[in-house]
């Protein structure tokens, strides 16, 4: 079984552009996939859950989880790689679920999420639910801690995405989905493996300056005035630290997907991540598992699934 039946509901994803419909063709060229060479609804119109995270390995990590965790893996089959032929993006599905690699920041996630929602709307998609899971840098938390973002704010902690367009700024709110948040939390609290917090998220350009570490090829600040940043964006109410989630906010929430980001810690205590790979593993997994209850419960309430 890799296809579930649902009934039709109400919720479209979006896309705001007059010029999408008079395309004979469109091209998803860095997923490698069409409108023209591909039947999009056939492939992907079953699809309730997207996740989306950095890595491309840790994506189809997430796909043969939670293919287990459902009982829809296939014993004589590996999960593809749907985006083979580009090296850009990774894209793997089973059932409900679909999951896609997003790389390294803004730019990086915002044109993967320009295709991934032309591809959810050609393939008639309703009632999405869509969760970046990743990695952070936590301010003062216990690393391991899961935190599920509320608000996603930029680098002087304002909740707003802002974007040059045609030579203009325009300006997009990053309010995330504060119920799926509640409701992942409560999903936490059943689990009762890790602990996961409500927060919000700031997003930064880079992975260095931007974020005040003070090992990167560049640093033209002290100590003392990283730590000034960082205890401000503490203040500010800031419990962590990444690079993609105010674009993700913004796009998401103007196409009418529901969105949240679950991310793990470190930080205040140093800037490199000294963790053991086998630690660093066990915290990218909290996230993934957390995501996968939820959705396991999503479908037992929908009667996809057996309770
Ligand atoms: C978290 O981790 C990555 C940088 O190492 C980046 O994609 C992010 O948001
Ligand atoms: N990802 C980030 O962007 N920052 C960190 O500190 C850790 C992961």
């Amino acid at each position: 079984m890799n296809s579930v039946k649902y009934k039709r509901t109400s919720r479209p994803v979006s896309v705001h552009n007059p010029y999408l419909c008079r395309m004979k063709d469109d091209i998803l060229y860095h997923f490698n996939l069409g409108t023209k060479t591909h039947n999009l609804p056939a492939l992907f119109g079953d699809v309730k859950f997207v996740c989306v995270g950095g890595s491309a390995w840790r994506m189809k990590e997430f796909i043969e989880y939670m293919a287990a965790e459902l009982g829809l893996q296939d014993p004589r089959s590996e999960y593809p790689n749907i985006c083979a032929g580009t090296d850009r993006y990774a894209m793997y599905k089973v059932g409900p679920v679909l999951s896609v690699s997003h790389g390294i920041g803004i730019p990086s996630i915002s044109t993967m999420l320009h295709e991934l929602i032309k591809l959810l709307h050609h393939a008639q998609c309703r009632d999405v639910t869509i969760i970046r899971i990743g990695t952070s840098g936590g301010i003062g938390l216990e690393p391991g801690t899961v935190v599920v973002t509320k608000q996603s704010v930029d680098g002087k902690f304002l909740p707003k995405f802002e974007q040059l367009i045609l030579g203009e700024t325009v300006v997009r709110n990053t309010d995330l989905d504060y119920g799926l948040a509640e409701e992942l939390l409560v999903c936490s609290e059943e689990l009762g493996r890790f602990h996961t917090m409500i927060g919000n998220t700031m997003c930064t350009l880079d992975f260095y300056e931007g974020q005040g570490r003070l090992d990167g090829a560049f640093c033209m600040y002290t100590e003392k005035e990283k730590h000034k940043y960082l205890a401000k964006a503490k203040e500010a109410g800031v419990c962590n630290i990444e690079m993609e989630s105010t674009v993700f906010a913004a796009m998401c929430k103007l196409s009418g997907l529901r969105v949240v980001c679950a991310t793990l810690v470190d930080r205040l205590k140093g800037d490199q991540l000294i963790s053991s790979r086998d630690v660093l593993h066990d915290y990218q997994q909290r996230p993934q598992i957390l995501v996968g209850y939820y959705i396991k419960k999503q479908l037992k309430g929908l009667g996809v699934l057996q309770k």
